[in-house]
Order: structure tokens, then C-alpha cells, then sequence
């Protein structure tokens, strides 16, 4: 398939990189190739967040869905390949409208005509839009209450205040009155440090995929092997952060402009935040998201949890 490049991604590399520390936004990270990796990823001994919330998503779907209701419209930006909606939509029996949302249009619509086959009652209605900007609602009219899924512990991807606009514009742009939302949570470095920076070197491949795509989409010439993968948990701030080391002096041409690198010098290119059920309950309650339900498994990895919409009391 083709990857048109977003227009954005040259505006959000070149501002980066010309940043102190370097910095680039990890939503670049999905290209064909990337979304590939980020597969093998979450199917990795070390990697125990996707299958944590899968596990935790199947044994309590149930409950889930009695929760949650079926007269409602699930909404799910940044839907993606739809694996996790699958496990939701399966348990929630009699459920009337899928919205799922993604920045990707083509695979969207991949994904979902596969969804129709396998819940043929159910309406599909994907739509294009990038949820770190706007989350559109399709022309269609039905007015049942909206229920947003936000699985994949992507909210650990934005600074705790970024992270608390994103859950308040969700509520606003969507009128919605739930939020099911997936969780990662704080734990001992060595499981942490382990998920991001595995022994099969996939983690590192995602990381670097970066700069190939860059090579690739924007006319640039980073030599690959003079970077390198690194993980860290930064435990005063509680998060996993993914750097690219440059492993010498060097400079690079990215569009005809030119970026110097120190031996050393990193380029940011993810936060993972881990949360204490406490810390992210009350960050939500800033959001308007009220009344938490938390779901986990046993070894509390992973956060499966149901907010309300304050609007809603
Ligand atoms: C998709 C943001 C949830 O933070 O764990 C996995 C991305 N990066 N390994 C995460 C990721 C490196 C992932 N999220």
C-alpha cells in the first residue's frame, strides 16, 4: 500500500529537531512498517500491556458490558487495526453503532468492511480525523448516548496535562456520556525498562524505523547504524522514555536543512506515563470524568477502567 506522507510530518520533524533537547512526536512511529514492528511488539514475552488488557477485556467483559449498557454508540479514536474493539464488540450483544476513528483513512476502511462482515447487526460508520486535534462525529443521526473506548494505554503517550485536555475534548466533541479507558500502571523498573527495551532488539527497530521513515518521506540521510535505541524509566516523573543516542559527532540533512548531533546527544522520541489507579482517577475527575470503575488483573499491570461524565449525575 502507498503511505502518503502527512502534510504535518515534515512541519513536526523540522521543529523538533531544531529543539533543545531534540524532540520528535511518537505518533510518527506508524507507518506501514512501524505499525508492523508495534505488532511484534505487543506479541513479546517482555511486552505484558496489550495482552494484560486483552486478558482483562475478555474474563470481565461481561460485567464490562452490563456496565456500559448496549443502547449506546461506541466511539473508539485511534482505532487502528480494531483487535481490541473485537473483544468489546463481541461481549456487548445487541449493540447498535460502532464509530471507530483513526488519522490512517485507507486502513480504516480495511479494517472496518472486515468488522461488518463479522458483526453484520452492527452499523460501522469509520471516520478520518487525528484525535490529537478534533474528534469528528459522522453525519448520521442517531442520539444515543456515546460511549468513548480508549484502549492501548495510548493516554500514557501526553504529559499528564495534555492528557487531561485530550479527556475533556473527547467528552466535549462527542457529547459522551462514558469513558472505557485502557491504563498502564506503575510497577517495578526492571518489568518496565524490560517492555521497552526487549531482548529480540524490536523495540529498537521500531525506534530507529523513525529515521528510516524520515529518509524515506523527507529527503533526508541519517545513517541508521550511528544511532541507537535507548529505554530508561524516569521514576520522578513515572514514565518510560524512548530516546534515539547518536553514537558520534555527526550532522544530518533533513529538506535541505541541516541538523548537527553531539557523540551522545539523544533525540526524545516517546513518553510512556504509568499511573497509580489513584493518580489517574483524579487526573480524569480534572476532565470530568467522574465515578471510576476499575477493572485489573491480578498482578495489577494494567488498568482496565469506566469513568462517567460528570454532565451525566
Ligand atoms: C501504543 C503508546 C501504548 O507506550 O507502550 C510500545 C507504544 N512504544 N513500545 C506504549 C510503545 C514502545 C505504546 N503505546
Amino acid at each position: 500500500m502507498l503511505d502518503r506522507t502527512d502534510p504535518t510530518f515534515r512541519e513536526s520533524v523540522l521543529k523538533g529537531l531544531a529543539k533543545d533537547p531534540k524532540v520528535l512526536e511518537p505518533k510518527w512511529f506508524y507507518d506501514a512498517a512501524g505499525s508492523a514492528l508495534f505488532d511484534e511488539i505487543c506479541e513479546l514475552p517482555e511486552y505484558y500491556p496489550t495482552r494484560t488488557e486483552k486478558s482483562i477485556l475478555e474474563e470481565r467483559a461481561a460485567e464490562i458490558a452490563s456496565e456500559l449498557g448496549n443502547d449506546v454508540i461506541l466511539y473508539e479514536p485511534g482505532a487502528g487495526s480494531l483487535q481490541k474493539a473485537r473483544i468489546l464488540l463481541e461481549a456487548l450483544e445487541g449493540l447498535a453503532r460502532f464509530i471507530p476513528s483513526d488519522i490512517s483513512a485507507a486502513h480504516l476502511e480495511a479494517a472496518a468492511s472486515d468488522l461488518r462482515k463479522a458483526f453484520p447487526d452492527i452499523a460501522i460508520d469509520p471516520v478520518a480525523c487525528d484525535f490529537t486535534k478534533h474528534l469528528e462525529m459522522p453525519a448520521i443521526a442517531d442520539d444515543r448516548p456515546v460511549t468513548i473506548f480508549f484502549p492501548g494505554s495510548t493516554i500514557g503517550n501526553f504529559e499528564p496535562g495534555q492528557a487531561e485536555n485530550l479527556l475533556r475534548r473527547f467528552r466535549k466533541e462527542t457529547g459522551a456520556r462514558q469513558l472505557l479507558i485502557g491504563v498502564d500502571l506503575v510497577k517495578d523498573r526492571e518489568t518496565l525498562v524490560a517492555a521497552y527495551d526487549d531482548a529480540a532488539g524490536v523495540t529498537a527497530a521500531f525506534n530507529l524505523n523513525l529515521l528510516k521513515r524520515i529518509n524515506r518521506e523527507l529527503e533526508a540521510d541519517f545513517a541508521l547504524h550511528q544511532f541507537q535505541h535507548h529505554a530508561l524509566f524516569n521514576e520522578s516523573r513515572s514514565r518510560i522514555e524512548m530516546h534515539l543516542e547518536s553514537l558520534c559527532e555527526q550532522s544530518v540533512s533533513i529538506s535541505g536543512e541541516r541538523f548537527d548531533f553531539r557523540d551522545g546527544e539523544r533525540i526524545h522520541t516517546e513518553n510512556s506515563y504509568k499511573y497509580t489507579p489513584e493518580r489517574f482517577a483524579s487526573l480524569a475527575g480534572k476532565a470530568g470524568w467522574v465515578k471510576p470503575h476499575l477493572w485489573t488483573d491480578q498482578n495489577r499491570l494494567f488498568g482496565v477502567f469506566l469513568f462517567q461524565s460528570e454532565e451525566a449525575d
